[in-house]
């Protein structure tokens, strides 16, 4: 293993305490692994080099347990925490498990389970921000419907803003450094999620009383369960500023969410979504949300989650490499990228100077601009040797 494919803290690689702890229950077959302790999982992530760990409150201290039990497990937690020197990232609220959210949680019909919901989040929000988290990340995993009547969306609509002008309202008032990152999924557990793709969270924020405060946490295998190219929208939600948290994983296109470890499925969109993120100069936690398949036994657990950290890292090498390329960059300037960069419009110009601009209508031939080619396949195919390690 060379040095540049170890995983090290500055990578900033981080895991769920949900995604090695699956337990692999499926909607058809029970648990084929035991539960994993959360100390466990914090050594064992940190000897494979991960930066941090993240968790839902129910991971860390199960539902319902008592005061004392829950400072209980928040203390061997934070020692295995000092212990290691992992981080917490990031932290998350369960608002799906318990059949009290079977409809919903910030957008449950019912008012009392909202209400049981704001203040469910609140108080993991409390923990979260002493472990030295600065985002937190809300996925509205049964905020949805199975039928048209069921959900007036408008209306959910309207309680969801509500649930983050309180969120954030609450975050305002207790001085904290936290701003929330909201993950989009098209479908599964409901059969239709609000907020089902980035381009939707991304407009929902702009009608919150806090926008600054709420950016997104895309997930790989969410974009692609829609059909959608996931590079695209990460690269809007870096555009619009509003990459506070991503969710790296695979997924093999349309279908039940796989959370394949990343890498796994779309090998060719991971590959420029890495290209994105080191470009972009992306400095936010890199989280693998993957379950490793209910094949794997422990040591399959184990493998698996290292593979995440290698595959990204290789990926990370494969695109430096081709960006690196004389080759790459002269088929990226005959691809006119350059011109891309461009402004439409030169310095000083004016939409007056456009409109009399011969040049580029009356006098401009579109028949010659329309037969001169791209030159993007010879560049794609750089990119494909690159990725397959044959430059
Ligand atoms: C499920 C989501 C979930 C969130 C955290 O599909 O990915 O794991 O990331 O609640
Ligand atoms: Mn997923
Ligand atoms: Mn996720």
């Amino acid at each position: 293993m060379t040095d540049s494919l170890t995983p090290r803290p500055e990578h900033k690689f981080s895991f769920g305490l949900w995604t090695v702890g699956w337990q692999g229950r499926d909607p058809f077959g029970d648990a084929t692994r035991p539960a994993l302790d959360p100390v466990e999982t914090v050594n064992r992530l940190a000897e494979l080099g991960a930066y941090g760990v993240t968790f839902h409150d129910d991971d860390l201290i199960p539902f319902g347990a008592t005061d004392a039990e829950r400072d209980h497990h928040v203390k061997r937690f934070r020692q295995a925490l000092d212990a290691t020197g992992l981080k917490v990232p990031a932290a998350t609220t369960n608002l799906f498990t318990h059949p009290v959210f079977k409809d919903g949680a910030f957008t449950a019909n019912d008012r009392d389970v909202r209400r049981y919901a704001l203040r469910k989040t609140i108080r993991n929000v409390d923990l979260a921000v002493e472990l030295g988290a600065k985002v937190y990340v809300a996925w509205g995993g049964r905020e949805g419907a199975e039928s048209g009547g069921a959900k007036d969306v408008r209306v959910a609509l309207e309680r969801m803003k509500e649930a983050f002008d309180l969120l954030s309202e609450y975050v305002l008032s207790q001085g904290y450094d936290l701003r929330f990152a909201v993950e989009p999924k098209p479908n599964e557990p409901r059969g239709d999620i609000l907020l089902p793709t980035v381009g939707h969270a991304l407009a929902f924020i702009e009608e919150l009383a806090h926008p600054e405060l709420v950016g997104v946490n895309p997930e790989t295998g969410h974009e692609q369960m829609a059909g959608l190219n996931f590079a695209h929208g990460v690269a809007q939600a870096l555009w619009h500023g509003k990459l506070f948290h991503i969710d790296l994983n695979g997924q093999t296109g349309v279908k039940y969410d796989q959370d394949l470890r990343f890498g796994a499925g779309n090998v060719r969109d991971a590959f420029w979504l890495v290209d994105l993120l080191e470009t972009a100069g992306y400095e936010g936690p890199k989280v693998f949300d993957f379950k490793p398949p209910r094949t794997e036994d422990i040591d399959g657990v184990w493998a698996s989650a290292a593979g995440n950290m290698r595959n990204y890292l290789m990926l990370k090498e494969r695109a430096a490499a081709f960006r690196a390329d004389p080759e790459v960059q002269e088929a990226l300037r005959a691809a006119r990228l350059d011109d891309l960069a461009r402004p439409t419009l030169a310095a000083g110009e004016s939409l007056a100077d456009l409109l009399a601009d011969r040049s580029a209508f009356e006098d401009f031939d579109p028949e010659a601009a329309g037969a001169r080619g791209m030159a993007f396949e010879r560049l794609d195919q750089l990119a494909m040797e690159h990725l397959l390690g044959a430059r």
